[in-house]
């Protein structure tokens, strides 16, 4: 067994891992991530589009965002549709200012990534097994086999970035969490195309078929989900199938203007939303979808992690720069207050967009739940206040201090 030592261990090289890490290497915390897969597996999945002003500045702060700030497209705007008619929301004017940045997570990984090779950061790609020891003691430590050899890493703080489907939220007692789940009768198939997007800004997409998103990584790439039902498989659709149904689903004028092509990636993702409401055990702290999901309708996953890595991140520095570990006791408090507001937000837009046909939904007949559905929406878009409501939750609530 080979011993290393560090102050922070991450596991997990997803934005949240990499976020976490860049931020710490600025300030002078030492940190060592620890990543299951390889680096090219981890930039293949074709996950988020759109930032919040509170995750550009982060990425700012975290001397990451020179891309970002360059090939970022800002949106001042985004739709939603019912049938051939278009909403808009104007982020800028109903928030006073604020808007949106549509630049794809994986870049926005691709850039941290860079940014920790070249400041020679120790990172552990293929790294199996890892387990966490001792959450509670001054000796926690994580161990993990790489390349035959096995290591033990004692640290002072683990940062669970592992995702939804990792080990460390696993590693708080089952007593101690309370999980909240909903698991949605649909699911998301995306296709990514080298194609010009079919607007300007993303559109939502209400229609009697199902729900669809219009949306971009830059004026030669599209992204485009469909709802398809929860046990669809991505195999029954070949990409005229796609394009067909998209158009179908699209307003007239865009489905018109529709540039199809080859599919560059397609899969389908399932729709949840979940919280697990502890995300400290002692020395670990679990950080985004380690700690909570959302259905991406409201582009609130990515960015409620970034808001995550921003209150750990404060806490962290207090700790070592000012010995001061009393901010450690409000992580949880602090970052699910704001995760469940962007959870409701996520719920609430699902609901409204999605088409769940004849199932039974909160105890009512199907049919019946759309028609609340279908008058919540159109009360919302109806008014200035209410697009407001929508603008001021699509730009992101702000970020709480520790
Ligand atoms: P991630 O899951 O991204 O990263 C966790 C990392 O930990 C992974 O690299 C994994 O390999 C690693 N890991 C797991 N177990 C480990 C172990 N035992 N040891 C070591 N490493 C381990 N959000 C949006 O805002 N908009 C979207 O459109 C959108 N689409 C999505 C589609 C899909 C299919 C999924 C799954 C999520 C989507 N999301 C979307 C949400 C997504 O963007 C997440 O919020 C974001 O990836 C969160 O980042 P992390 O918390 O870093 O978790
Ligand atoms: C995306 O571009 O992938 C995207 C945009 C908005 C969403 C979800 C996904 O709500």
């Amino acid at each position: 067994m080979q011993t290393l030592t560090t102050q922070v261990a991450i596991i997990g090289a997803g934005p949240s891992g990499l976020l976490l890490g860049q931020l710490l290497n600025r300030a002078g915390i030492d940190n060592v991530i620890i990543e299951r897969v390889s680096g090219e597996y981890v930039l293949g999945r074709i996950r988020a589009g759109i930032l919040e002003q509170g995750f550009v500045d982060l990425a700012r702060e975290a001397g990451a965002a020179y891309r970002l700030d360059e090939e970022g497209a800002v949106h001042e705007g985004f739709s939603i549709a019912q049938g051939d008619r278009a909403h808009r929301i104007d982020l800028k004017t109903l928030t006073g200012g604020d808007v949106v940045v549509c630049y794809g997570q994986v870049e926005v990984t691709r850039d941290l990534m860079q940014l920790r090779a070249a400041a020679g950061a120790t990172t552990f790609y293929h790294a199996a097994d890892a387990k966490i020891h001792e959450p509670l003691s001054a000796n926690s430590r994580v161990t993990f086999r790489y390349e035959d050899q096995d290591y033990e890493l004692v640290c002072d703080f683990v940062a669970g970035c592992d995702g939804f489907h990792g080990i460390s939220r696993q590693t708080i007692p089952q007593k101690l969490r309370t999980e909240h789940e909903r698991v949605y009768p649909f699911g998301w198939l995306g296709v990514l195309s080298e194609t010009p997007p079919v607007a300007d800004e993303i559109m939502y997409c209400k229609s009697q078929r199902g729900f669809a998103l219009a949306s971009m990584r830059s004026n030669t790439i599209s992204r485009y989900y469909l709802q398809v039902p929860i046990d669809e498989k991505v195999e029954n659709w070949t990409d005229a199938l796609f394009w067909a149904e998209l158009r179908r689903r699209l307003p007239k004028v865009c489905a018109d203007r529709l540039v199809t092509g080859a599919s560059i990636e397609k899969s389908i993702a399932p729709l949840r939303s979940f919280v697990c409401e502890e995300m400290r055990y002692g020395n670990l702290f679990l950080v985004g979808d380690a700690a909570h999901i959302v259905p991406p309708t409201g582009a609130k996953g990515l960015n409620l992690a970034a808001s995550d890595v921003a209150i750990l991140y404060q806490a962290l520095r207090r700790v070592y720069d000012d010995d001061d570990r009393s901010s450690l006791a409000r992580y949880t408090e602090v970052a699910l207050r704001r995760v469940w507001h962007g959870e409701r937000f996520s719920w609430w837009m699902t609901n409204m967009l999605h088409n769940f046909g004849d199932m039974t939904v909160d105890g009512m007949a199907g049919a019946t739940f759309s028609r609340f559905m279908q008058s919540q929406l159109d009360y919302y878009l109806g008014s200035e206040n209410g697009r407001r409501v929508i603008a001021e939750q699509y730009v992101g609530l702000p970020y709480e201090k520790i």
